[in-house]
């Protein structure tokens, strides 16, 4: 089994069906992950426990989601120097606008790379841990070129009448 470098944690099991599109990229991609619950209120000790060890343990990127009062992100940034990448999950009572406005105001000095609200911010931090991931792994970048031609390439020049 190959050491995860990107940690994909959430707030939920309901969170996972989002979670899962960042892991899919990153299976495309073949870069090695793991998937965990980490709730900021619900298991503030695991959030602990999980920041605390996330450099000892190799990982180089956090992918964290959270829905409606999401602390999980930003806590996970006031813990460890990991770059952590916020993923807003869309919420039935406020859209997922709460989830978003909670992630994305972080004070001066402790950042969280935040996505799109939903599905395509899931995706979109699956691609930017990679990107990032890249930087020093010159295989990956390879990949992550030709996956991003190969979405290019699918996009028609003329709409079809459907
Ligand atoms: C947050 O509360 C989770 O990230 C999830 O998005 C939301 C609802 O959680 P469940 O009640 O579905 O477990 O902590």
């Amino acid at each position: 089994m190959t050491k995860p470098v990107v940690g994909i944690i959430m707030g939920s099991q309901s969170d996972w069906p989002t979670m899962s599109e960042a892991a899919k990229v990153l299976e495309d991609l073949n870069v090695a992950y793991e998937k965990r619950i980490v709730s900021a209120h619900r298991t503030p000790d695991r959030l602990w426990d999980y920041g605390r060890k996330a450099v000892n343990r190799g990982l180089q990127v956090i992918i964290a989601g959270a829905g409606g009062a999401a602390h999980l992100p930003g806590m996970m940034a006031s813990k460890t120097r990991v770059p952590v990448v916020g993923v807003p999950i869309q919420t039935k009572a406020l859209g997922g606008v709460d989830s978003l406005y909670s992630i994305v105001q972080m004070p001066r000095g402790f950042p969280v790379a935040t996505m799109a609200i939903g599905a395509a911010g899931a995706v979109n931090a699956g691609l930017m841990a990679a990107g990032i991931l890249a930087l020093q792994d010159a295989a990956l970048a390879e990949r992550l070129e030709a996956w991003r031609n190969a979405l290019s390439a699918s996009i028609p020049e003329a709409p079809e009448d459907v």
